[in-house]
């Protein structure tokens, strides 16, 4: 079946700023993407097209529409493609953008149209979009409803205060299915509100970026013992573990890791070599239920990844360092830098590319997290493709704001569509690709 027309427009994303939405129309109706956008973003992603001009502070996406409508459509239209060869289309945008890393028409053009294309394909077969993804990906058993990695205290670039980590998710792995996984969650989550206010004050219940608390707290062990605190009030001591995404390439100066790095007066002599950051993890593990740790060393601090990854049998996620490309995945296989994918469709920019990803990741006995960006919207297309993929993990924010809660709501629905058939990856979330 032809794409009859493709139209983009800039609407905006859960921080209030421009990104781009795609409607890609056949002869079943018109299916619709919008593109999600980072903060913390890592230096070696794929290109997000900004106007960088006065309005909208320079966040204007007003070229990246124009590609989709001046350049994109008219050619992909032209070529004629079946809907349902994404790998041919996606080439063939790749082949247009020419870049490697698609600077020409921006990842966010360019993901916006593959996604579409996804969901006109689906539409088109008459299937559910988490099983075209499964059938393009040749994953044999999509049943499979991930852990939600439930990020429920917010610090780092994604909150005020002065925590340095950027994300505390808790990981029900102990519930029997997804929707008592995310009962368990949401339980949790108010408790910690309550504690929260109660110990450090009302303002300290406001939310972060993804949904999460967000208190004005300065140590990881605050943060931990808040939740441990939580999860056993709730009752689910032993049955929801605790994950965390350091994002330490945002606070990484000059070879060393600077924890107060929101403050502008932060001392240097107190910044931690990678050595000495890998042993407060290693405390970390040992004092907290601790199953996952993204990006606990810079994008690029390949040395502090190898040696922590001797230390410790937990899963280490690369998310700055892997940036869902191919080949950034091969080098920290080799290296043995991460047993662990993150898996963001906008950092590489399309389906296929972020499929192959996944693939090349299950090949080396990695796991795969599926994951929303902070900048987020009402589109919840990774919800499918976790399903799809069989990966078995994602993280989308806290059980709580809209855009977070889509993705959830979403999985919902799949887990009750799938009926006697769905599978809940519980503590098996690292190799649910074999269930
Ligand atoms: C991350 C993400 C999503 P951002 O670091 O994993 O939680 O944040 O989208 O800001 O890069
Ligand atoms: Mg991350």
């Amino acid at each position: 079946m032809a794409i009859t027309k493709i139209h983009a427009r800039s609407v905006y994303d859960s921080r209030g700023n421009p990104t781009v939405e795609v409607d890609v129309t056949t002869e079943t109706g018109l299916h619709r993407a919008i593109v999600p956008s980072g903060a913390s973003t890592g230096i070696h992603e794929a290109l997000e097209l900004r106007d960088k001009e006065k309005a909208w502070g320079g966040k204007g996406v007003l070229k990246a529409v124009a590609n989709v409508n001046d350049v994109i459509a008219p050619a992909l239209i032209a070529a004629n493609i079946d809907v349902a060869d994404q790998l041919a289309i996606d080439e063939f945008m790749l082949k247009l953008d020419g870049t490697p890393n698609k600077a020409k028409l921006g990842a966010n053009a360019i993901l916006g149209v593959s996604l579409a294309v996804a969901k006109a394909a689906a539409a088109q077969k008459s299937v559910p979009l988490y099983a075209h993804i499964a059938e393009l990906a040749g994953s044999t058993n999509p049943v499979v409803l991930p852990v939600p990695f439930l990020n429920v205290l917010n610090g780092g670039s994604h909150a005020g205060g002065r925590l340095a980590f950027q994300e505390f998710m808790i990981a029900p792995v102990g519930a029997s299915s997804f929707s008592e996984a995310l009962q368990q969650g949401s339980e949790v989550y108010h408790i910690l509100k309550k504690l929260t206010v109660k110990s450090y004050g009302q303002s300290a219940g406001n939310v972060g970026d993804e949904g999460g608390v967000a208190p004005d707290i300065q140590t990881p062990k605050e943060a931990l013992d808040l939740i441990t605190d939580a999860i056993e009030a709730a009752g689910y001591t032993g049955k929801v573990k605790i994950a965390l995404d350091v994002a330490s390439s945002e606070f990484y100066k000059d070879g060393k890791y600077d924890l107060d790095f929101k403050n502008p007066e932060s001392d240097p002599t107190k910044w931690l070599t990678g050595e000495q950051l890998g042993e407060l993890y290693a405390q970390l593990i040992k004092d907290y239920p601790i199953v996952s740790i993204e990006d606990p060393f810079a994008e690029d601090d390949w040395e502090a990844w190898s040696l922590f990854y001797k230390t410790t049998d937990i899963q280490i996620v690369g998310d700055d360092l892997t940036v869902t490309n191919p080949l950034r995945i091969k080098t920290a296989i080799e290296k043995k830098a991460a047993n662990a994918l993150l898996l963001k469709v906008n950092q590489i920019g399309t389906l296929s590319e972020s499929i192959q990803a996944a693939k090349d990741s299950f090949e080396a006995g990695w796991g795969v997290m599926v994951s929303h960006r902070s900048g987020e919207t009402e589109d919840v297309t990774i919800a499918d493709i976790v399903v799809g993929l069989q990966t078995g993990e994602i993280k989308t924010g806290a059980p709580a704001r809209g855009e977070r809660l889509a993705k959830l709501n979403q999985l919902l629905r799949i887990e009750e569509e799938l009926g006697d058939k769905a599978v809940y990856a519980g503590d098996k979330f690292r190799t649910a690709r074999l269930l």
